[in-house]
């Protein structure tokens, strides 16, 4: 997806390790005790309603084909043959999930890396990183409204957390005025409306708005997500942070065979890719789902208040830089 428009001067884009000056060191080691917090409260609270915590895999003939979604800038898919098979590294866990929640595990959360080699030119968005890690999850017959609750619970139990845990953190980050904790029933926007009323760069518009978080719903974009046939409607949903932009972006899920066969050649995706899901589908073991993933860069450069959420990274993903490590 697209978030907030900003320009970082290429001289003040995130730097390794060993060339952070002493401040640098210090806000650096900041970020990380807000990270190591936010995994553990969030991890805890899955655990806590439930949810089985599978570990993530990086090769796999079939992921996320990233397509379509109008916010996407992939530069360059990474395949690799082993042991006389094409596999690819992993764009999203997004198959594997509806998979293992309908066979095995009906709650589960993955923390899991997305590799997505992002076009150079997104390096000064602030938002763009070329390897993240995402909190993956997934419910069994679960709808957005329910996803909407857990996610909201979450945020609420997040932010309240570090206004009391991590004060001299958030105070050495400038963060504890601008950190409030929401109110629950965030607001809920259909992207049609917002079009409508911000134009095409909606997204960067509706983030410097909102005073507090909001669902942005009805977002068309790849096959798995639920598109109702009549009505042209996505039963489909971003969240979006104020002065940030989008953290979060998940969806009730197509299950149906003839749906999912129908989207998957329209989208001019390639089938052998997907042929497990859609054998499994037509033999009616996909069960209806709903879940999302949370961007952990994103969500903890926004506590942070980071200009770029490279930042957050003890090893820098900045698109179009390599280092060493
Ligand atoms: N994790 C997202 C979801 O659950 C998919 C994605 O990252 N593209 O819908």
């Amino acid at each position: 997806m697209k978030t907030v428009q900003q320009t970082i001067p290429a001289s003040e884009l995130p730097k390794p390790l060993d060339q952070l000056t002493e401040s640098e060191i210090e806000r650096k080691a900041c970020i990380g005790k807000v990270m190591t917090y936010t995994l553990r409260n969030l991890t805890n609270k899955f655990v806590d309603s439930g949810f089985q915590w599978l570990l993530p895999v990086a090769l796999s003939q079939s992921t996320d084909p990233l397509w379509p979604d109008p916010g996407a800038s992939i530069e360059k898919r990474i395949e690799v043959d082993i042991y006389g098979h094409q596999v690819r590294t992993t764009a999203s866990m997004i198959i594997h999930k509806l998979i293992a929640s309908s066979l095995v595990y009906p709650k589960l959360f993955i923390l899991s890396p997305n590799i997505r080699i992002e076009k150079a030119e997104r390096a000064q968005t602030g938002k763009h990183i070329y390897e993240f890690t995402q909190l993956d999850f997934e419910v069994q017959n679960a709808t957005s409204k329910d996803i909407f609750a857990l996610v909201e619970d979450a945020l609420i139990g997040l932010v309240s957390g570090l206004k009391c845990d991590m004060k001299s953190e958030l105070t050495a980050l400038c963060r504890c005025d601008a950190l409030q904790v929401p109110k629950k029933g965030f607001k809920i926007y259909d992207k049609e409306d917002l079009e409508a009323e911000y134009g095409a760069n909606w997204e960067a518009e509706l983030a410097s708005a909102i005073k507090d978080p909001v669902w942005v719903t009805n977002i068309p974009r790849e096959f798995y997500d639920f598109e109702d046939f009549g009505t042209g409607k996505w039963d489909n949903y971003d969240l979006f942070l104020p002065q940030f932009g989008e953290v979060l972006s998940g969806a009730k899920r197509e299950w149906e065979y003839s749906k999912i066969f129908k989207k998957i050649e329209r989208d001019g995706v390639r089938k052998e890719n997907y042929s497990l899901l859609i054998k499994l589908a037509k033999e009616g073991k996909i069960k209806p789902s709903a879940g999302a993933g949370i961007g952990i860069e994103r969500l903890v450069g926004w506590i942070a208040g980071v200009r770029h959420i490279a930042e957050t990274q003890p090893f820098p993903r900045v698109p179009g830089r390599v280092h060493q490590l």
